[in-house]
C-alpha cells in the first residue's frame, strides 16, 4: 500500500539543507513540501502528517485530514498560538543534536561570563591590561530553570566543567548532582544562584517570569558581585525594561539572551547596544532538519504499526 504523504510548510532559513534533507529521509513516503512552487495549488486533503514552522495561515484548510501534526522546534508557543489548530495530536522535535547544540550554547555563555571575557573584552577596547582577579567554575553556582530534556542535559555537562548546578522546574526532578527545586521552591531556588539560566517553554504561566522582582531575589555572593541571566528559552517570559533597569542598577551584573519578546529584535532596542548585553538571533540550538525529518519518519513509523507517539504536547500545560 503507498505511505500517505506527509505535507512540509516550514519557514526556516537554509533552503538547500531542507531540499537535501528531503531527498535523503523519506525515502519512498510522498513528500509535498509547501515552499515548492509546484505545490501551490495542489489539493492536500490526502496529506495525514504536517511538519510545521510558522506555517500558511490556509494550511489547515487545505490539509482538513491531518492525523499527526509535528513542530519543526522544541518549544510549541507559536504553533499552539494558530488560528484553527486542529485537534490532532502535536510532537515537538525531540533529539541529541538539538540538545547537544543547547548545551554547547549553555556550557559556553556560562564559562564566558565566569571567565570575565566581557569584562576582558572592555579592557581590550581600551589597550588596558589588568588582570582581575581569578575563579572558576566550582565558584560559581548556576540555577537552571527549566528541567526537562534541554535542561537536563546542560546541568549535566555543567557539572562535568566542574559548575555547582542547581535546577528548578515544575514538579520535582533528580538528577545526579543537582540539587532540585519544585515550583514551591523558587525563592530558595534564587537565593543560592549566581549564573540564571532560563530555558523554559513559554506558556502563560512563565509568561513575564524574569522581571524586577525575580532577579532582585538573586545571590548577591558570587564571584562578580551580582548575577548574571542567559535565557535561550523564549523572549516572552522576560520584561526587556526590568532586564536593562537591573543592569544600570546593579542588580544584574551581566545578560546573554538569545530569545526576545520580539524578533528579530527591533533596531531601536537598547539591549543592542549595552556594553552588559550579549545579543545572539535565536541560534542558541537550530533545528537540524535531517533529524527533524529523521524523528518524524520514526514517529509515523510508531504511529501507523499502533504505538504511543511520544514526546506529544500537554496542551492544558502548554508545552
Ligand atoms: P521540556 O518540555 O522538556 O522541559 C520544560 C521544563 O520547563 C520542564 O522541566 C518543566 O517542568 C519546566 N516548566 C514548564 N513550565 C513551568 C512552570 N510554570 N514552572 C516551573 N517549571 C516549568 O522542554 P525542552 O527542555 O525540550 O525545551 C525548553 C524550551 O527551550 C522550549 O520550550 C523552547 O521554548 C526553548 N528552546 C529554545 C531554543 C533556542 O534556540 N533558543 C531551541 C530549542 C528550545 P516539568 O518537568 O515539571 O514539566
Ligand atoms: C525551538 C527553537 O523551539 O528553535 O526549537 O526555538
Amino acid at each position: 500500500m503507498p505511505k500517505a504523504p506527509v505535507v512540509i510548510d516550514l519557514k526556516f532559513s537554509g533552503r538547500a539543507a531542507i531540499v537535501e534533507a528531503l531527498g535523503e529521509v523519506f525515502h519512498d513516503r510522498p513528500v509535498v513540501d509547501l515552499a515548492d512552487a509546484k505545490n501551490r495549488g495542489r489539493d492536500l486533503s490526502d496529506c495525514r502528517y504536517a511538519v510545521l514552522w510558522k506555517p500558511d495561515d490556509d494550511l489547515f484548510e487545505r490539509a482538513p485530514n491531518l492525523e499527526v501534526l509535528f513542530s519543526g522546534g522544541a518549544g510549541v508557543d507559536s504553533v499552539l498560538a494558530l488560528k484553527s489548530l486542529p485537534d490532532a495530536p502535536l510532537v515537538r522535535f525531540v533529539d541529541p543534536s538539538l540538545t547537544r547544540r543547547m548545551s554547547e550554547y549553555v556550557v559556553l555563555q556560562c564559562l564566558y561570563h565566569a571567565r570575565r571575557i566581557p569584562d576582558y573584552i572592555g579592557q581590550q577596547a581600551e589597550t588596558r591590561w589588568q588582570q582581575l582577579p581569578p575563579a572558576e567554575a566550582r565558584d560559581f553556582t548556576v540555577g537552571i530553570m527549566g528541567l526537562g530534556e534541554l535542561g537536563q542535559d546542560a546541568a549535566r555537562k555543567l557539572k562535568v566543567i566542574g559548575f555547582n548546578v542547581i535546577g528548578w522546574s515544575r514538579s520535582m526532578k533528580a538528577v545526579d548532582g543537582v540539587e532540585c527545586f519544585d515550583a514551591a521552591g523558587l525563592d530558595a531556588f534564587l537565593a543560592k544562584t549566581d549564573i540564571l539560566v532560563g530555558l523554559l517553554p513559554l506558556t502563560t504561566e512563565t509568561t513575564g517570569l524574569f522581571d524586577r522582582e525575580l532577579f532582585e531575589k538573586l545571590s548577591r555572593s558570587g564571584p562578580l558581585g551580582g548575577p548574571v541571566f542567559i535565557n535561550a528559552g523564549r523572549g516572552g517570559s522576560q520584561v526587556e525594561t526590568d532586564i536593562l533597569a537591573a543592569l544600570e542598577n546593579g542588580v544584574l551584573y551581566a545578560a546573554a539572551l538569545d530569545v526576545f519578546a520580539t524578533e528579530p529584535l527591533p533596531q531601536t532596542s537598547p539591549l543592542w547596544s549595552h556594553e552588559r548585553v550579549l545579543v545572539t538571533p535565536h541560534v542558541a540550538s537550530d533545528t537540524d532538519v535531517s533529524a527533524l525529518f529523521a524523528h518524524v519518519e520514526r514517529q509515523i513509523t510508531r504511529f501507523e504499526a499502533g504505538e504511543p507517539l511520544r514526546h506529544v504536547v500537554n496542551r492544558d500545560a502548554g508545552y
